[in-house]
């Protein structure tokens, strides 16, 4: 099977909310030696994309969300220990304490983004999702960590993020840490607006920023 056709079929499962065949397709694409990121690139986020879309349009409607996020989940119990395998980085290159922002229990996108930099070689402290602005700097502190990264999916939570920058430089702390942004509802411009180091679209850009900051 070409790699694209693979592609096609695992998003098409997706689509469908299928969860054994996104599995079992999830599981053939590493058995014929396709990468696991571009297993989640090409294949499982457009599919969780189109879903998006048509929870946009009203054609499916909350519970399959979550369905969706959970088959998800399932593809990404069989990927992770591949991509864990990957990271050959054995020497630590800095900290970083990541979560998602206050009231938004978006996590699928920030765990992508976290797996990434820890294989390459960061030591990550995640804090989950709804995470208060204050225990972000708490932990940052207890770590020593050189960067903040935050994650927001929706336009109500992004204030989340300018908050966490606010709570830092009421703290006079702002220049202790690099704070990076990410999350489908963040752009270049909020991430300017707000005085941010950084926004990333995604988990690779997330990778090169993180090692521009500590370099
Ligand atoms: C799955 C899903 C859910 C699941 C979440 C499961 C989970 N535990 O994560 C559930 C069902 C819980 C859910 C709930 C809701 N959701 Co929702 N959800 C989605 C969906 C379909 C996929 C999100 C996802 O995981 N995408 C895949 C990941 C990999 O993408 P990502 O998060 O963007 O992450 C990438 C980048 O953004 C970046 N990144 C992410 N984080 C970070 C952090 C840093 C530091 C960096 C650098 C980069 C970075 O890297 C990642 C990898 O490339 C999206 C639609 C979509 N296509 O995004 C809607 C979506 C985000 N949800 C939406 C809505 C409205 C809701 C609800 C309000 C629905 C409701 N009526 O209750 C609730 C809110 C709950 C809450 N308080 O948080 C809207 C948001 C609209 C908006 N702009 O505000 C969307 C866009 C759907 C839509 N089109 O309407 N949702």
């Amino acid at each position: 099977m070409e790699h694209s056709e693979h592609f096609d079929n695992l998003k098409n499962a997706m689509v469908a909310l299928e969860k054994d065949d996104v599995i079992s397709i999830t599981a053939e694409g590493l058995e014929v030696g396709i990468e696991p990121l571009e297993i989640i690139e090409n294949g499982l986020l457009p599919g969780l994309k189109t879903i998006g879309e048509m929870f946009e349009d009203e054609e499916i409607f909350l519970p399959e969300l979550m369905q969706s996020a959970q088959i998800f989940q399932g593809a990404m119990d069989l990927l992770q220990p591949k991509i864990q395998e990957m990271g050959t980085d054995v020497k630590k290159k800095g900290t970083v304490v990541i979560g998602t922002v206050k009231g938004d229990m978006h996590y699928i996108g920030k765990n992508i983004v976290k797996l990434l930099i820890e294989t390459s070689g960061f030591d990550v402290h995640d804090l989950g999702v709804d995470v208060d602005p204050f225990a972000f700097i708490v932990k940052a502190d207890e770590v020593n960590a050189d960067i903040i990264a935050l994650s927001a999916l929706l336009t109500t939570t992004l204030i989340g993020q300018k908050d966490v920058i606010e709570a830092l430089e009421g703290q006079g702390k702002r220049e202790k840490f690099k704070v990076l942004l990410g999350g489908g509802a963040v752009t270049k411009a909020w991430a300017d607006e707000i005085g941010a180091d950084g926004y990333a679209e995604n988990g690779y850009g997330a990778v090169k920023l993180v090692k521009s900051f500590i370099a």
